[in-house]
């Protein structure tokens, strides 16, 4: 009986669809410089809390021998050049690893704009490297799965897990200890937010990825920050182990200053905080200054958007209430990794 299984060729192996849901996660230790461009292995450790469902990707994925190329629908439209080209590689690693050559249908939606500044494409490529190697047969374990999605986008490696969660960097020159691993369950952070200020929900200028080869190339700056990031890293896991918010809030601001620094120091400069950004760090600062505890840290990724963390979600929302230029406050919680379900797309 086994060997008749064994004689049937791989198009007749019935593939099904599977789909992967996977929240965005702002870093506070930020991930910007890779030291290979190809496997997409970064210049220092990072660390991300893991956002609700507010911001979450929910990815079907099925390989079909009838089809002659790969379908990709994100957020109801037909993807564009670029963005096919990117989950078309991404699914040639999956079809080289399962050792398959079927295309596949993907739809994929997010419930946040695209590319606004929120990292998209990490809970973008966490659902497509889930869904995608369920897909295709591969049993992979979650250290797997955050491996795979790196290669889709390194912040994607953080998405696979839920609460506040490390990439290490690591050391291997084939990258097989580049993953992320779980710092503290989203259990132990019921009580911490993430007040999002939405100042322009358009596609940003420069990519992350464009923005951050130019800093590593450029930057003299940057090499300070590689010499710095470390203690910082240091100083936020300690207080992540011992649930200390306070401990990390001066920590994390640093770090979103010191990265949005070595963007400005590129050549030619890269700009993505703008005046209502700035207005909004000074008002973070003093409402610290103003009360005897650090109940508030600011972080910008790649876009003007300001990522509040507070355990006073009252009080920040009611500042950012009197600040012009914000389009929308999203309060998001700390949220759960990578999970599956049995509703698909298609
Ligand atoms: C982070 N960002 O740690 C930092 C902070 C943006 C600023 O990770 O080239 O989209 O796909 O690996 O993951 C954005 O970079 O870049 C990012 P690629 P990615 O969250």
């Amino acid at each position: 009986m086994l060997s008749c299984i064994f004689l049937f060729p791989i198009s007749f192996i019935l593939f099904m669809e599977f789909t992967a849901i996977a929240n965005s996660n702002i870093a506070i230790i930020k991930y910007w410089g890779k030291r290979d461009e190809k496997l997409i292995l970064p210049t220092n450790n990072s660390i991300s809390f893991t956002m609700d469902e507010q911001l979450s990707t929910t990815t079907t994925v099925e390989f079909d021998s009838n089809l002659a190329r790969d379908e990709v629908i994100l957020d109801s439209k037909q993807a564009d050049e670029k963005e096919f080209a990117r989950v078309h590689d991404f699914l040639n690693l999956v079809r080289a690893r399962a050792r398959i050559k079927i295309f596949a249908h993907v739809v994929s939606n997010n419930t946040f704009p695209k590319a606004a500044g929120l990292a998209s494409s990490a809970s973008g490529f966490a659902a497509l490297a889930g869904a995608a190697s369920k897909a295709a047969g591969l049993n992979y374990s979650e250290k797997e799965i955050s491996v795979l999605a790196r290669f889709g986008s390194g912040s994607a490696t953080r998405s696979v897990y839920g609460g506040a969660v490390e990439w290490q960097k690591g050391n291997a020159i084939d990258g097989s200890d580049s993953y992320a691993i779980q710092l503290s369950s989203e259990k132990n952070w019921k009580n911490l937010r993430n007040i999002i200020a939405i100042i322009d929900a358009e596609k940003k200028k420069v990519s992350s990825r464009a923005g951050m080869a130019e800093t590593v190339k450029t930057s003299k700056l940057f090499r300070h920050r590689l010499e710095a990031v470390g203690t910082r890293f240091e100083i936020v896991r300690n207080a992540i182990k011992n649930n200390n918010f306070e401990a990390m809030a001066d920590t994390i601001m640093e770090d979103s200053d010191d990265m949005h620094a070595c963007m400005a120091d590129t050549n030619p400069p890269i700009v993505y905080m703008n005046e209502t950004s700035h207005k909004i760090a000074k008002t973070v600062r003093q409402l610290n200054g103003d009360s005897n505890e650090k109940i508030a840290a600011y972080t910008f990724d790649a876009g003007p958007n300001a990522n509040i963390y507070t355990t006073n979600p009252k009080e920040v929302k009611s500042l950012l209430n009197e600040i012009e230029g914000i389009k929308k406050i999203i309060e998001c919680k700390i949220g759960e990794g990578i999970h599956y379900s049995n509703k698909h797309l298609f």
